[in-house]
């Protein structure tokens, strides 16, 4: 499988790990192609020095695009599961949990609480990965647990949100800038918090200008914690509230079907609206990192001990 690494700018704000969990398969090679080694570099798996400057390009901007991370079978299998997904919830008007996913319907400005659109239009399931084999498990994809430690310095990491994020065709409404730092509570707030974090959107569907694609703010996650933002998260489109954070570095990533864009927490990201005739679907997850098993086993003996 081939694979290639775009990135921003980005600090984090917590510590970073040694990379104890790295998987070995991961090595880089340069994209003769590019003109912008660090803006695109074709791997199938990374090199030690190709990891660091993975890793250091995260760090500078808050983001990492990877091409062509998961395989063809993953996507086509992600793919019919989030079809299932969508005819089961096809005849709902209002949001309503179905077999353990909450489904939020997409209404005509977008905002929860609201009839949706069209019988079934949605804008989000909450939790696929409990009614989905192929969603399930993305929580604990390998090579994507050694990526998120060896590029974003986490340690252990664990999954503590999947969503599908759906943008339907012609009705799928923008989301405003916002940081999904705020949006964590209780113990994976906590996590985060101490241990730092990492997301990442997976493409099923193109994702790019045209249609409403994911839209990053390079750098904004060195600023730290805006404001919350959680009252105005259905709401309008990308060009909401452009003052809040420094536009400087807007990109909207072309991803493909198989791609991965990894975003710091705290990176400020959204989208517009998809006035397109195509669905564009995101798969998307939230990670935190944990101590160190050996740590908390050590910890735990020293506190027996006393
Ligand atoms: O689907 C999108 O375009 C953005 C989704 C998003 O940012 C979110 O759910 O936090």
């Amino acid at each position: 499988m081939r694979t290639s690494i775009q990135g921003i700018h980005m600090y984090i704000p917590w510590r970073l790990s040694p990379a104890r969990h790295l998987d070995p398969r991961f090595c880089a090679i340069a994209n003769p192609l590019s003109s912008d080694p660090l803006s695109s570099i074709q791997a199938s798996c990374f090199s030690a020095d190709e990891e660091a400057a993975a890793r250091a390009y995260y760090e500078l901007h808050g983001w990492v695009h990877i091409r062509s991370f998961l395989s063809a079978t993953e996507v086509d299998e992600l793919q019919a599961a989030a079809d299932a997904l969508e005819r089961t919830a096809s005849s709902l008007e209002m949001s309503a949990s179905v077999d353990g996913v909450y489904c939020e319907v997409q209404s005509a400005s977008g905002r929860k609480g609201e009839a949706a659109v069209y019988p079934g239009a949605l804008r989000k399931l909450t939790r696929p990965s409990s009614s989905s084999q192929a969603f399930a498990s993305l929580r604990s994809h390998t090579r994507l647990l050694a990526l998120l430690t060896s590029v974003c310095g986490l340690t252990a990491p664990r999954c503590v949100t999947d969503q599908l994020s759906c943008k339907p065709a012609k009705v799928g409404t923008g989301f405003p800038w916002h940081q999904d730092a705020g949006f964590l509570v209780g113990d994976a707030r906590r996590s985060l918090l101490r241990h730092g974090g990492a997301n990442v959107a997976l493409a099923l569907d193109p994702s790019n200008g045209s249609n409403g694609g994911f839209e990053v703010l390079g750098g904004t996650h060195a600023l730290g914690s805006v404001k919350d933002l959680k009252g105005r998260y259905d709401t309008g489109g990308a060009d909401d509230d452009e003052a809040l954070f420094d536009q400087s570095q807007r990109t909207c990533p072309k991803l493909l079907p198989s791609d991965a864009l990894i975003f710091h927490p705290l990176l400020a990201h959204g989208s517009a609206a998809n006035r397109s005739g195509r669905r564009r679907r995101l798969a998307t997850l939230w990670f935190v990192g944990s101590a160190f098993p050996e740590d908390e086993a050590e910890a735990q003996r020293s506190r027996g001990s006393r």
